[in-house]
């Protein structure tokens, strides 16, 4: 693939008036969200929950692009179509997570490092196979008293520009993730402080590594206060810090930033984003690539019936049509019981 096919396919994921859905949950996470509903995990139990997803009708109206796991790629729906072909025909361009996952980093109390390098090159050629245009990476830093440390963000700053490297010279887009974590009671400013510095050293690694910035996606935290601070920042205070910490670090020709949702209620993820848009313009699309965020209600809605499965997919698009609203800094509150 060229690099204007890479610019184009990243223009299409940060489309105006869409956003990514983020269905990426690796066995353990889809676990734990599954047996939170009273369901057990079981391949089946994963494969129809994602069909559920993907042939949501109407999605690729405000979805524009699904994020999937290698288990999911690899599944098919019940009519035997493969899944990544229902998104497809959903309007919906399917991506793929090609991490493996956050693990603890060596010498390093508190930290992690995510793993998955060894032998990507060779998984990406396969993901091509399989009809992925896009794949995502995600870098996790945790926010304490000493933490995160100049090694923690090093060192997952780097594996993000080998990561992204690697997909583009594979012909697929990038949706670079690095997520400061909102656990802990630290504030909306040190939130700032964590953030700024660590895009600017993702940054400055895409750079280094030759990278071509208008041929990815950047996904990051909002700068938000950690969860148990007792000081929460208002809706403005959010987006005006996150738009700061954003603007300072990341360059114009990224062609766009979507968001995660990152343990925000479902509300409240939608609200900041609009609050954000409304500050525009900005130098980039400014969407969403929420997961919990969009699927936390549908997955409940849904909670494991064959008879539900219409009510779950009216709960995702409307969540969905929602947050395609707040993209755009058009989002209509009272819309929210309707
Ligand atoms: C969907 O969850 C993804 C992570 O799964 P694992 O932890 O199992 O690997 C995650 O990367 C997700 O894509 C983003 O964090 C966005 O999800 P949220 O829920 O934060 O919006």
């Amino acid at each position: 693939m060229s690099i204007d096919e890479l610019v184009t396919t990243a223009a299409a994921l940060v489309a105006p008036g869409q956003g990514i859905l983020a269905a990426d949950e690796s066995t353990g996470t889809m676990e734990k969200r599954l047996v939170a509903e009273g369901l057990e995990s079981t391949e089946e139990t994963r494969r129809r929950y994602r069909e559920l997803i993907v042939s949501t009708p109407g999605l690729g109206e405000w979805i524009s692009a699904v994020i999937l796991f290698d288990e999911t790629i690899r599944q098919s729906s019940k009519d035997g179509t493969p899944l990544q072909k229902v998104a497809a025909s959903n309007n919906v361009i399917p991506g793929i997570k090609v991490d493996k996952g956050a693990k603890q980093l060596a010498a390093a109390p508190g930290e992690k490092v995510t793993e998955g390098l060894d032998g990507l090159r060779e998984r990406l050629e396969e993901y091509v196979q399989l009809g992925a245009k896009f794949t995502k990476w995600r870098a996790v830093l945790n926010i304490g008293d000493h933490l995160p440390t100049p090694a923690g963000v090093h060192t997952n700053a780097h594996a993000l520009g080998r990561y992204a490297a690697l997909s583009q010279e594979a012909g697929l887009v990038p949706m670079v993730e690095p997520e400061v974590l909102m656990d802990g009671s630290h504030t909306l400013q040190r939130a700032e402080e964590v953030t700024t510095d660590v895009l600017a050293q993702v940054f400055t690694e895409l750079r280094k590594q030759n990278v071509v910035l208008e041929g990815i996606v950047l996904k990051p935290n909002m700068v938000v206060a950690g969860a148990e601070c007792p000081q929460q920042p208002s809706v403005d205070e959010v987006a005006e810090a996150t738009v700061r910490a954003l603007r300072r670090t990341v360059p114009s020709a990224v062609p766009g930033i979507a968001f995660l949702s990152g343990g925000q209620s479902d509300e409240q993820a939608t609200v900041h984003l609009d609050a954000i848009n409304r500050r525009g313009p900005l130098p980039w699309q400014a969407t969403f690539s929420f997961g919990r965020a969009l699927l936390a209600p549908t997955l409940h809605t849904w909670a494991g019936k064959d008879e539900n499965v219409d009510a779950a997919q009216r709960v995702l698009a409307h969540r969905a049509k929602l947050n395609a609203a707040a993209r755009q800094g058009e989002y209509d509150p009272s819309l929210e019981g309707k």
